[in-house]
C-alpha cells in the first residue's frame, strides 16, 4: 500500500462563499491548503465513499495541480471512481448534467468562474451534490466546521500519473478513473430539450447571423459543438473559443465592460442579428442584440414568458425564482401566467431545493445567470439557445422582443454599481452602520430628493426543508417607487466588493427610451447618501457599472 497519512493543521479561512471556496493561485499553492479542504470535503460528504465523483473545470492556472491532488486523495479515501472531463476541463453546468446523468453521488468543480486566471489570479473548488447542484448550505458549513479540525489528511504516495489528454479508463491505486469526453452528455440534455430542427432552419437562413463570444473560457468547446457542429452556424460564430489557462489576461466576466470583443461586433453598422457571452465557467450569459445590450433581469422574464413555447417545457412550467437583487420584471410575467413565484437569496445553492421539488422550473439572477430544472446549476450555453428558440418562433429582432416585453409588463430600469477593491473593515461597516440605522431610516428626507418608505435586511426560509438564512442584503424602498439593495460580495479572494443594485419600474411606453442612467440618477445619490458611501469608503464614484 502506497497510500500514507500526512500531518496538517488547520487553516482558518475555509469557509466557502456564494460559490465555493475561492482564493489566490497563492493561497491555493501554499503546502496542505488545497489538500486539507479536499479532506474536508471527503470526511463530510460520505456518499463519495464507493460512489462516483465528476471531476473537472474551467483549465485555469493550477487546475493540472489539483486534479493529481484530487485523484490522490480520492483514491486514498475509498471514492468508488472518478470520471474527468479531457484535459481537465469541465463546464460547470456540464459536470451538473453528468453528475445527473450518470448517476454520481457528487463533483467537484475546479473553477473561480469569472474571476480573473493565471499564476496571479484566481482558483476555486466547489463541490457538487448528488442533484447536480452546488452543495447547499447546511453542506457548506458542515465542510468548513470540518476544515477547521482537520490535522492529517490521505493521500497516495505517489503522483496520479493520468493522461488526461486521452479519453480512456485507468486506474489509480485501485481505484478506476476515466477520462471522459466532457461535452458529450451535455450536447445530448440539450438536443432533448430545444427544437434542434427549428434552430437549424434559423441559423442556416441566410438572413440570420450570430457571434458567441466564449471569452477564452471553458464554454468555446461546447459552443463550437453545439452552435457549429449540431446547429450548423457557420465556423468561426464562436470567437475566443480556445479556452486558456489565463484567459489570454482577460477577465472571463461576462457584461458589457468586460466582454469588449462582443461588445464592439454587437455596436458596429454591420453588426450581426444576435451576440451572446458567457464566463470562464459557463454557467453566465449575456445576451445582446445588433446595438441593443438586454438586461439580465429582463432577459430572465423574456425567458420565462415563452419558455412553455420550447419543447423540454411545453406544459410544465409552474413556477420561476429570482434571486432578491434581481429585478421584479419576472414576477409581472409569473403573475399573468400564474406561476409561483419565489425570492432567494444570492447564489445558485438556493434554487436547489426548489427545483428538486419541482416547484419551479426556471431560476435566474442579475449577475447574468440563468437556468431551468434540466441541471441545478445557471447554464450560460442553455440561456442561448433559449434565446435563438424565441427568435426563431417569433422571427423578430431582439430589440423588438425586448420592446414587446416592455409594453406589455413595463420596464423596469435596472442598474448594479460594484465598489470594489474595498477593505474588508470598509465593508463590513458600512454594512453594520445600515443596519444600525434601519429602524429609523423610513421618512428621513435626503438631499437627493427620493425618500426612503421601507427598509429592511433580507433573510429567506428555504420553504422546502426550512433552513433559515440571514444577513442577505439591505433593502431600501422609495417614495418613487425605486428599490435599492446593498451587499457585500461572497465571490471576491481579497478585501470587500459592495455592490448596489438599483431598479424603478416604468409603466407609461413612452418613456421606455430614457437613459437607465437618468431614471436612476436620484435614487443613486439617495442611497449613497444614506449609507454614507463616500464618507466610509472615500469613494465617490463605483468602479463598474453593469
Ligand atoms: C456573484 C453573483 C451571484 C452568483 C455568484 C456566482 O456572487 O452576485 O449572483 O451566483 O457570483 O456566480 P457575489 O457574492 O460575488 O455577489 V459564478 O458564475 O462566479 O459561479
Ligand atoms: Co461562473
Amino acid at each position: 500500500m502506497t497510500i500514507i497519512e500526512e500531518v496538517s493543521s488547520p487553516f482558518e479561512d475555509q469557509r466557502p462563499g456564494t460559490s465555493g471556496l475561492r482564493k489566490t493561485v497563492e493561497q491555493f499553492s501554499q503546502p496542505r491548503y488545497l489538500e486539507n479542504f479536499i479532506q474536508a470535503v471527503l470526511d463530510t460528504c460520505t456518499e463519495l465513499r464507493g460512489g462516483t465523483l465528476i471531476l473537472g473545470g474551467d483549465g485555469r492556472y493550477y487546475t493540472e495541480t489539483a486534479i493529481d491532488t484530487i485523484l490522490r486523495m480520492a483514491a486514498a479515501n475509498g471514492v468508488g471512481r472518478v470520471l474527468v472531463g479531457r484535459d481537465g476541463l469541465f463546464s460547470t453546468p456540464a459536470v451538473s448534467a453528468t453528475i445527473r446523468r450518470r448517476g454520481a453521488a457528487g463533483g467537484i468543480l475546479l473553477t473561480a468562474s469569472h474571476n480573473p486566471g493565471g499564476p496571479d489570479g484566481d482558483f476555486g473548488v466547489k463541490y457538487n451534490i448528488a442533484n447536480g447542484g452546488p452543495a447547499p448550505e447546511p453542506v457548506t458549513e458542515a465542510i468548513y466546521a470540518r476544515s477547521l479540525e482537520i490535522h492529517g489528511y490521505h493521500i497516495t504516495q505517489e503522483h496520479a500519473e493520468v493522461d488526461l489528454s486521452r479519453e480512456g479508463a485507468t486506474e489509480v491505486e485501485g481505484m478506476p478513473v476515466e477520462v471522459i469526453d466532457p461535452v458529450a452528455d451535455y450536447r445530448a440534455l440539450m438536443a432533448e430539450l430545444f427544437d434542434f430542427d427549428a434552430l437549424r432552419a434559423l441559423l442556416g437562413s441566410g438572413t440570420f447571423s450570430m457571434v458567441f463570444d466564449a471569452m477564452h473560457g471553458v464554454t468555446g468547446p461546447y459552443a463550437r459543438a453545439i452552435l457549429e457542429e449540431d446547429l450548423g452556424a457557420p465556423r468561426g460564430t464562436v470567437i475566443n473559443g480556445e479556452p486558456k489557462p489565463d484567459f489570454a489576461g482577460c477577465q472571463p466576466d461576462p457584461n458589457p465592460v468586460h466582454a469588449r470583443d462582443l461588445m464592439e461586433r454587437m455596436y458596429r453598422h454591420d453588426a450581426p442579428d444576435f451576440g451572446a457571452a458567457s464566463d470562464g465557467d459557463g454557467d453566465r450569459n449575456m445576451i445582446v442584440g445588433r446595438h441593443f445590450f438586454v438586461n439580465p433581469s429582463d432577459s430572465l422574464a423574456v425567458i420565462a414568458d415563452h419558455l412553455d413555447a420550447i419543447p423540454g417545457y411545453r406544459g410544465r412550467v409552474s413556477g420561476v425564482a429570482r434571486s432578491m437583487p434581481t429585478s421584479r420584471a419576472v414576477d409581472r410575467v409569473a403573475e399573468a401566467r400564474g406561476y409561483e413565484c419565489f425570492e432567494t437569496p444570492t447564489g445558485w445553492k438556493f434554487f436547489g431545493n426548489l427545483l428538486d421539488a419541482d416547484r419551479v422550473q426556471l431560476c435566474g439572477e442579475e449577475s447574468f445567470g440563468t437556468s431551468s430544472d434540466h441541471v441545478r446549476e445557471k447554464d450560460g450555453l442553455w440561456a442561448v439557445l433559449a434565446w435563438l428558440s424565441i427568435l426563431a418562433a417569433s422571427r423578430e429582432s431582439v430589440e423588438a422582443v425586448v420592446r414587446g416585453h416592455w409594453s406589455r409588463y413595463g420596464r423596469d430600469f435596472y442598474s448594479r454599481r460594484d465598489y470594489e477593491g474595498l477593505t474588508r473593515e470598509q465593508g463590513e461597516r458600512l454594512m453594520a452602520h445600515l443596519r444600525d440605522r434601519l429602524p429609523g431610516l423610513a421618512g428621513a428626507p435626503t438631499a437627493a430628493g427620493p425618500r426612503v418608505t421601507e427598509a429592511d435586511e433580507f433573510g429567506y426560509t428555504d420553504p422546502i426543508d426550512g433552513h433559515t438564512t440571514t444577513g442577505q442584503g439591505i433593502r431600501l424602498w422609495f417614495d418613487n417607487g425605486a428599490r435599492a439593495v446593498l451587499r457585500l460580495s461572497g465571490t471576491g479572494t481579497a478585501g470587500a466588493t459592495l455592490r448596489i443594485y438599483l431598479e424603478k419600474r416604468e409603466g407609461d411606453p413612452l418613456r421606455h427610451n430614457d437613459e437607465c442612467r437618468d431614471v436612476l440618477k436620484d435614487v443613486a445619490e439617495a442611497v449613497r447618501e444614506v449609507a454614507e458611501v463616500t464618507a466610509i469608503t472615500g469613494r465617490k464614484e463605483p468602479s463598474l457599472v453593469v
